[in-house]
């Protein structure tokens, strides 16, 4: 049987969560340092640690049947390659930032303006769709000291919690785009490797659907049930079931995690006590 090859980044800020998802995929590797390759013991798979910036071609070409990189590393690239899915990870966005003493006015502040940055594809279309013209200066890494050394009047660069830009007395003015891990796959798959990846799609989705649904149970007055129930959408319908004590019953639910907070003070209002939120390791619906 044909194994999937799956492309990952080999050390960065990708690859923990990558292998994770995997490994809660319920699938088995031995992925020890400095290893290039790595097959799974108990599912048709078979990794590959690479670099993120070569993982789109490797798709491209067929090299690789799959991989896991950053929206914005697919979008830079150009490569032919099917975004599959989103993962909920490394996210980040892409921003364009001017030293931090500048009254900025506005996007059009970078007309004629040099700006420095790693991904000048995503930037070129950026500023083209915002009608503006900017001269670009490709650099590979380190971009945000550029403005200090006289290279560029801005950047466009990767910007997480901001600190970076913060220390080198930097500011951020405009989102160019919002990034996330993502799943893409070959264009030219074989039947066979669609069958494959149906079957891990279909672990990766239970996996994401349990991290942003919860376990909730909580005891409620029985007077109350009918609205408490109401304010806890299930997966079908909440499960009920008596307290020894009199008048009080326990429910259970599944619920969104954002639904959640967002209805605990009409929850509580409502009479419902000792509120426990559990996580959910995997949910198929
Ligand atoms: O060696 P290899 O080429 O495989 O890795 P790499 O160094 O090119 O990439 P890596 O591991 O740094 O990032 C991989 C992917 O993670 C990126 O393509 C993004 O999709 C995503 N990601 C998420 C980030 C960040 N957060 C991030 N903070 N990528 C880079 N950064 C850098 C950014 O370039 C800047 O230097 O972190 C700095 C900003 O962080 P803050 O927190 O100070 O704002
Ligand atoms: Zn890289």
């Amino acid at each position: 049987m044909a194994n999937l090859k799956v492309a990952v980044q080999k050390s960065g800020r990708l690859s923990e969560d990558s292998l994770k998802l995997f490994k809660e995929c319920g699938i088995k590797f031995n992925n020890g340092a400095k290893k290039l390759k790595a097959h799974s013991s108990n599912f048709p798979i078979e990794f590959l640690f690479l670099r993120d910036d070569d993982i789109p071609g490797y798709v491209e070409d067929g090299i690789a049947d799959l991989g896991i990189i950053g929206e914005n590393v697919h979008l830079e690239k150009e490569k032919s390659a099917d975004v599959i899915k989103k993962l909920g990870f490394s996210k980040c966005r892409l921003s364009l930032a001017v030293p931090r003493e500048l009254d900025y006015p506005g996007l059009e502040y970078f007309q004629g303006k040099s700006l420095a940055t790693s991904y000048p594809v995503i930037l070129k279309g950026y500023l083209k769709e915002k009608g503006i013209t900017s001269d670009i200066h490709e650099i590979s890494g380190s971009v945000e000291i550029a403005p200090g050394i006289g290279l560029a009047e801005g950047i466009c660069d990767i910007v997480s919690s901001g600190s970076t830009l913060l220390s080198n007395g930097l500011k951020e003015v405009e989102t160019v785009m919002k990034s996330e891990a993502v799943l893409i796959a070959s264009k030219n798959l074989t039947d066979e490797k669609k069958e494959l990846l149906n079957r891990l799609l279909f672990r990766i989705e239970s996996v994401l659907e349990g991290l942003n649904n919860k376990y909730v149970l909580l005891n409620a007055p029985k007077d109350s049930l009918d609205e408490i129930i109401s304010l806890l959408p299930g997966m079908r319908s909440p499960t009920v079931l008596p307290l020894a004590e009199e008048g009080w019953c326990s429910v259970h639910s599944v619920i969104k995690e954002d639904d959640f907070w967002n209805n605990i003070e009409k929850l509580r209002k409502a009479g419902a006590q000792g509120i426990l939120v559990v996580p959910i390791e995997k949910m198929i619906n």
